[in-house]
C-alpha cells in the first residue's frame, strides 16, 4: 500500500482560530477555551483510501509574529497552505496577503486555501457581529494573491470545515500537479511504502489551479 506524506502550513494571525480549525478537522471537536500556541504544532491526519493512504502533517504556527517564526526551514517541503483569517477582524484579513507574500517569497507559489473563520458569529441572529468582508472583497482578494480557493468556515459549528479540506485532500492526492513558480514540481510527497498498486485516481485531472 503506497503511503503519502505531505506537509501543510498553518499561518494566519494570532487568535484567529488556525488550531480550533484543525482540531475541528482532526478531531471534530472545539473549545472555546484560549490556548496558546507555542512556536509550531505539528499535527497529523491520516486518511484511508482504498489503494493508498494519505498521511497530512499540519504545521501550525504561533501567528504573533510572522518574521521570527516563519524561517526557510519553517517552509521547507511544505506542499500546501492554509491561510486563516477571522471575517470579524479586518486586520486579520489585511495581512492575508501578507502571510501569502512571505510564503509566495521563500517556496514559490503552492496551492493555498484561505480560510474566514468564525462564520458563526456573524449568522448568529440573537447578536450578529458585522462581517470585515463581503463576497466581492473575498473574489478579489483571491485573484489578487492567486489563491486555490476561498471559504467561509467556522472551526465551531464545523461549517464547511470538510468541504475546504476536501479540497485539499484532493490537491494533495495529486489530480493535476501544478507547477511551482520555481519551476519545480510542488508535488512534494514523501512516498513511505511503495507497492506496484497505483492509487487509480492520483494522477487524474480535474481541479483546476490559478
Ligand atoms: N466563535 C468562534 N470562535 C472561534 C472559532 N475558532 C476559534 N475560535 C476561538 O478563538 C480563539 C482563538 O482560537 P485559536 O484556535 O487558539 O487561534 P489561533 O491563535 O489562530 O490558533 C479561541 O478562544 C477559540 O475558541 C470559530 O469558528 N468561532
Ligand atoms: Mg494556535
Amino acid at each position: 500500500m503506497t503511503e503519502y506524506l505531505y506537509k501543510v502550513l498553518v499561518v494566519g494571525n494570532n487568535r484567529v482560530g488556525k488550531t480550533a480549525f484543525l482540531e475541528r478537522y482532526i478531531n471534530n471537536s472545539f473549545s472555546a477555551q484560549y490556548k496558546t500556541t507555542l512556536g509550531v504544532d505539528f499535527q497529523p491526519k491520516v486518511i484511508k483510501y482504498e489503494y493508498c493512504t494519505l498521511r497530512m502533517q499540519f504545521w501550525d504556527i504561533a501567528g504573533q509574529d510572522r518574521v521570527k517564526v516563519l524561517t526557510r526551514n519553517y517552509y521547507n517541503g511544505a506542499s500546501a497552505c492554509l491561510i486563516v483569517f477571522d471575517i470579524t477582524n479586518s486586520k486579520s484579513f489585511e495581512d492575508v496577503k501578507e502571510w501569502k507574500a512571505e510564503i509566495d517569497d521563500k517556496l514559490g507559489q503552492i496551492p493555498t486555501i484561505v480560510l474566514a473563520n468564525k462564520q458563526d458569529l456573524v449568522d448568529d441572529i440573537s447578536d450578529p457581529k458585522k462581517a470585515c468582508v463581503d463576497d466581492m472583497d473575498l473574489d478579489n482578494l483571491k485573484d489578487e494573491i492567486k489563491a486555490t480557493e476561498v471559504f467561509h468556515v467556522s472551526a465551531k459549528t464545523g461549517y464547511q470545515v470538510k468541504d475546504s479540506m476536501q479540497l485539499l485532500e484532493k490537491i494533495l492526492m495529486g489530480v493535476t500537479i501544478p507547477r511551482t513558480s520555481k519551476g519545480e514540481t510542488s508535488d512534494k510527497s514523501i512516498i513511505l511504502d511503495k507497492t506496484k498498486t497505483e492509487p487509480h485516481y492520483s494522477r487524474s485531472c480535474c481541479l483546476s489551479f490559478n
